[in-house]
């Protein structure tokens, strides 16, 4: 049986990727860790060339931690990196993009997805909750092809969204008890050598990290 031409090329289509901001945080915030760095990332349609640029600003919705140091990746003097809100709470006015005109050459960062902006977010409260993080944009450029066309994606952007958990490093599963669980986690992490798992912060992972763990498990949460 001959399937309708319309049916075939509809089967034969790639996948379209989202077009969408990426929200990554380092790590869990604890007494041990008391900042995250978080990235924005910005992802597109494969088929495209490269990201051209972006106007954002960048919520969290907690009043118990603040933003510092927001830094723009792309190396344009176009950017700019956004002001943080007095309360700590917000960055608003973020520009980040990589400007090409032919027939100059273009030294930006055309990877998919592209790492465009980061900062740290840190408190002093570790009370047991989770951070929502948000991104509210209003220009997402990219690249059509290499002759540095650049059109809107906006109307296709699915708005970042993120989470920092904040908790006693103890309590590595964050479900606010202590158990066997929480060594076990530990334990994990450890072996998947996560930067969580550095206990007394030296930046290598060993015995002492074990043992500052058990310290920290009977000094209770
Ligand atoms: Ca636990
Ligand atoms: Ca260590």
């Amino acid at each position: 049986m001959r399937l309708p031409l319309a049916l075939v090329v509809l089967a034969a289509a790639p996948a379209i990727a989202d077009t969408s901001f990426i929200i990554k945080v380092s790590n869990r915030v604890t007494e041990v860790h008391p900042s995250a760095t978080v990235e924005v990332w910005a992802e597109f349609n494969e088929d495209l060339f490269a990201f051209a640029g972006s106007k954002f600003d960048f919520y969290s919705v907690s009043d118990s931690g603040s933003f510092t140091d927001p830094q723009c990746m792309l190396d344009d003097p176009g950017t700019f990196p956004g002001d943080v809100s007095q309360d700590g709470d917000s960055v608003t006015g973020i520009i980040c993009g990589q400007l090409c005109f032919e027939p100059m050459e273009c030294f930006g960062d055309f990877s998919n997805p592209v790492r465009i902006w980061v900062v740290t977010w840190s408190t002093n409260d570790f009370a047991s909750r989770s951070i929502a993080l948000a991104t509210d944009t209003s220009v997402f450029d990219v690249y059509l092809s290499s002759e540095f066309h650049s059109a809107s994606f906006l109307d296709e952007l699915v708005e970042g969204s993120g989470v920092i958990e904040v908790g006693c490093y103890a309590d590595c599963t964050g479900d606010e008890t202590q158990d066997l669980f929480d060594f076990l986690c530990f334990v994990n992490q450890f072996n998947a050598g996560a930067q969580s798992a550095d206990c007394d912060g030296n930046q290598s992972l060993d015995l002492f990290d074990f043992l500052c763990f058990v310290n920290r498990f009977n000094a209770g949460c």
